[in-house]
Parts: structure tokens; sequence; C-alpha cells
């Protein structure tokens, strides 16, 4: 099991001990092929050796990333010579074995250490060093291979005594290998920091304070939208992480506002950046209406919505039973707000359903008390005079889109005008109203259907009308049927519409002023359905 040692691969970062290496092998006829500054370093000693770009034909090219990196290299160092079959292919491919591998790796810790740019820790991870003495190590029934300049002596010794002996390769690989691991578990740990710390960069990059200045210049100016904003936000938390975990991101609160970032939290864990933006979300929905209201949202996107008459038995628990019925798959792990005090009997009947978050002006002590024994909802109690904000911010690169808030404030159907079919009753006329409300808090594009004041089936956030009438028409099933509908926006065709005739609804609602509405309003008549217009759509982004 002693091999020879005819030809050796040295590259080393760590020059100790390697002239007494070099001469020690040139004494006993060893060839040494070796990458850029370890070639320099043995022929400037005086001592014959070969450059690896000699024997692969190729140049040690992209600032040294690419060395050693190649079959001509590779393929000697992990040739079976115990097998015919390898040694054949050597030979075919003219590529010579090696017996000694000698490497040791790039000085990544050290450059750490050093207190150096990312950038250049980044060019310190040795990629072709690992990949020798993993090769080289793989194949330790054929070569040596030594990681450590302590580790010279023993190799030194094995050459003049006519070769490494399988006993000492094995102790060798078994070195190398818990070399590279170590090497690798240091990149990564230092991925994990660096990347930990430029969060906390980019958090104190945030600042403490956001103040959207009003600019010096003060033109006369008829718009709604002072020159500079004039908001001032102060960093209340840093969350726990962004939309997802490799996002850093902080609260920011406005001075003296009385919105989602002024609630209280009662219980649960600490709010994190989705649970404020489906709070958020919920919240808006529920608070569109004057009625006892319940809004439950995923993804930003509600997928129950309902309203109670004010004068029921606990009326807000009812309409949080019907805005769950509407779909409780998509409910579980939901955000759910109430523009009421949350009761007992709503508390138990949430208390059975996984819920992230529950958003209320006010808990009954009963229902805090029930909901605290779970450790996973969050309670959010909203500021007395709870108020949106009359403005709404979205940021893009290099600047702020500015729009005043979306708002319902005497949109009645007394301004709509009938489009096709007979005039509804106020049974029908109330959902409509509820549904054309409800579906402007749905993303565009929005189509929803509902009944006694409560959404049957939600189309959200589809790229064409057609799929939001096929979704809310398969999620309210058998509920379509007689239900009503609302569109955010106008059907451009007829195709969206016929998609809910098909279904049963039995009235719709939209804004109009497509250039085929005489198509739409045709499908409607044909179906005995009736239409109307409100003249006003209401996307939502
Ligand atoms: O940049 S690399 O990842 N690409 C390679 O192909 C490669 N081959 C050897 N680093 C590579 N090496 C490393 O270069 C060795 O692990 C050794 O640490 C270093 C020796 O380079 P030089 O002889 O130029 O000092």
């Amino acid at each position: 099991d002693q091999v020879v040692i005819e030809r050796a691969l040295i590259s080393v970062s760590d020059k100790t001990g390697l002239l007494g290496l070099a001469a020690s092998l040139k004494a006993d006829g060893v060839e040494i092929v070796s990458t850029g500054s370890t070639a320099a370093t043995i022929r400037a000693a005086g001592y014959d050796v070969t450059d690896v770009s000699a024997v692969t034909g190729f140049p040690e090219s992209l600032d040294g990333r690419v060395k050693t990196l190649h079959p001509g290299v590779h393929a000697g160092i992990l040739a079976d010579l115990r097998l015919e079959s390898h040694e054949a292919q050597l030979h075919e491919l003219g590529i010579k074995a090696f017996q000694l591998v000698v490497v040791n790796l790039y000085p990544f810790v050290e450059t750490v250490e050093s207190g150096a740019e990312p950038a250049d820790v980044i060019e310190q991870i040795d990629i072709g060093g690992p990949a020798l003495v993993r090769a080289s190590a793989k194949n330790h029934a054929n070569v040596a291979i030594v990681v450590d300049p302590a580790s010279y002596g023993e190799i030194i010794e094995a050459v003049a005594a006519g070769g490494s002996t399988l006993k000492l390769r094995q102790k060798l690989a078994s070195l190398a290998f818990e070399h590279t691991a170590d090497y690798d578990l240091s990149v990564s740990a230092w991925f994990t920091e660096n990347v930990y710390d430029q969060w906390q960069d980019d958090v104190e990059a945030l600042g403490e304070d956001v103040t959207f200045e009003a600019a010096d210049d003060e033109e006369e100016d008829e718009s709604p939208f002072p020159a500079g904003l004039g908001i001032e936000v102060t960093r209340d938390a840093i969350l726990r992480y962004g939309e997802n975990s490799h996002q850093a991101a902080a609260l920011y609160v406005g001075e003296g506002g009385r919105g989602i970032a002024q609630a209280r939290q009662l219980h649960g864990k600490d709010m994190s950046y989705n649970n404020y933006v489906d709070a958020d979300a919920a919240v808006r929905a529920a608070f569109d209406f004057s009625e006892p209201a319940v809004a439950i949202v995923k993804h930003a996107n509600p997928c129950g919505i309902a309203i109670a008459k004010p004068n029921a038995p606990d009326a807000i628990a009812s309409a949080h039973l019907r805005a769950h019925a509407c779909d409780p798959i998509s409910a579980f792990g939901g955000v759910i707000a109430a523009n009421r005090v949350v009761t007992f009997d709503m508390a138990q009947t949430i208390s059975e359903i996984f819920t992230e978050v529950l958003v209320a002006p006010g808990f009954e002590p009963a229902a805090v008390e029930l909901l605290t024994k779970k450790k996973n909802i969050r309670l959010l109690e909203l500021p007395a005079d709870y108020e949106r904000s009359s403005l709404e911010l979205h940021q893009i690169s290099g600047g702020l889109l500015v729009q005043e808030t979306d708002s319902f404030e005497d949109f009645s159907s007394a301004g709509w005008t009938l489009v096709a079919g007979p005039e509804v009753d106020d049974f029908m006329r109330a959902d409509l109203e509820f549904a054309w409300k409800s579906c402007r808090s749905v993303k565009s594009n929005a189509i929803l259907l509902a009944h006694a004041g409560a959404s049957v089936g939600v189309g959200m956030g589809q790229v064409n009308r057609v799929d939001s009438c096929h979704l809310a028409v398969s999620r309210a099933g058998e509920r379509a049927e007689g239900s009503v509908a609302a569109s955010d926006a106008f059907f451009p065709f007829a195709d969206g519409l016929e998609v809910l005739l098909e279904a049963g609804i039995a009235a719709v609602v939209q804004p109009g002023g497509s250039v085929r509405d005489p198509e739409v309003i045709a499908a409607a008549t044909a179906a005995g359905v009736s239409m109307y217009f409100t003249g006003e759509r209401h996307f939502f982004h």
C-alpha cells in the first residue's frame, strides 16, 4: 500500500516551511507543480517548478479565482490507479497523476479579523483549494494530502523512506476533511454575522426620525398637497424582520396619530411587519361600515366581510360568524378586525380558530381573559378615536406617491343608475350597497359576491376580471345563486359578467364606463338581472 511519490502539487497561501519541503522533494527527485506565488517563491529559491498553467494549458484567470479548477489537475488527483481503466484513461488524455498534494487555504479568518471590507473578505473564500483538498482526501488510496505545515516533517520522512503508507494517507485525509469543514463553518458564520450587521446598519440608516420637510419655496398652489408633507414619524420599534426573514424592518409612528400604528397590544408575541400590514387592511375594511362589521384578512385581502343589524343580539359575534363562513379555509391563520368591542361570544368562537391578530376598538374583560389563554393570538386595541390617515403614501424608488385616502363618506345607492333589469327591492339594494363598499377593500381586480350582509365569495388580485369572477363564483359555490355581485371597476367585455350570470347572481353593481358597456348591459338585460352603474371605481393596489 506504499505509494511512491513522483509528482506533487503545491499551492499554499501560508508559505511557512515551504522551501524546506521543496528542497527535500527536489532532493528526492519529485516533480513540483505550483500556482502563482507558490511557484514564484520556490523558483526564487532556485528550485525547478512547473507552473500549473503549463499543466492546464489555461492561464490562471479571473484575478486568481480560476487556477487549479481544471480537469488536467483534478483528473490527475482523482484517478484511482488501482484500476486499469483509470490508468488507461489518464494515458489517453495525456494527464499525469499526482501522488502528493500540499495545500493550505486562503487566510479567510485572518482577513475577517483584520476588519477588511465584505468585498475583500469574499475574495478570500477559497474555492479551488478546498476542491484540491477534498479530491485528494477522497482518493487517499493513491494521494497523500497535506494541509498543515506541521505535517511537512512526516511527509518528508515518508518520501525519503520510499513513499507514503496507507495509514499515513488515511490520517492525512481525516485531517483534510476536518480542515475544509472548519473553513466552511467560518465562512458560514461570517455570512450570518455580516448579514445581521448589515441589517443593523440598514436600520441605523433609517435613522431615528424621518421628516418630510415643507419645501422652502411656498408657491401658490390649489392642490390639497403641501409642498412638503409636514409629517413627522419616529422610530417606535425594530421589527423582527420585514416581509421576509432576510429583510430588516422597523415601525415608525406619526406624532399624535390615531391609526393602527398607535394601537395598544394587550397580548401575544410581538407584532410582525406582515401582521401590521394585514391588521391595517382588516381595520380599513371593517371601519368602512357604520353597522357592526368584521373583516378577516389574509395577505392584505379580505377572505370574509360581514355586517350585522346594530340591534341584533350580540351583533359583532354574529358579524364574525358570517364573515368566517365566507371562506373558512382561508380564514385559518387570518387577521380579524371588528369595528365594535369584542364580546365574550365572539372571543369564544375565535379561540377555536387559529388567528394571528384580533384588532378592535375594545374587548369585554371576559373576552380578554379567555383569549389571553391562547399563546398564539395577538390582541390589539385601537385608539379610542381611531382614524384612518387622510393621505396614503406609497413609496417608489426615489420618491413617494401621495394620494387622498379612498374613503366612503356618502356613497349610497341613491346616486346609482339602473342600466338593466328591474329596480331591486330594499333587501337586495342593501346587499348591493354592502357588496360595493366591501369590494373597495379587495385588491384589484376585485369581484365580491354577497348575500344578507355577508360576503359569500371573493375574487381578488387577478390580472383579468374574468379570473376574478371565476374565483368569486367558485369560492361561493351554491351560495352564488341569488347573491349580488360588485365589481371594483367596469367590465371591459361581457365575458366576466357572463361567468357571474351563469352562476345565477341576482343583481350587480359596477362603475360602468367601458366602451363596451352596451354589450355588458345587453348580457345583463338578456338574463333579466338588474345592473347598476355607480359612475365611480375603486381600484385598490
Ligand atoms: O481562487 S481559488 O478559489 N481558485 C483556484 O482555482 C485555486 N487553486 C488554488 N483559489 C485557489 N487556490 C488557492 O490558492 C490555494 O488554496 C492556496 O491557498 C492559494 C495559493 O495561491 P498562490 O500560489 O498564488 O499563492
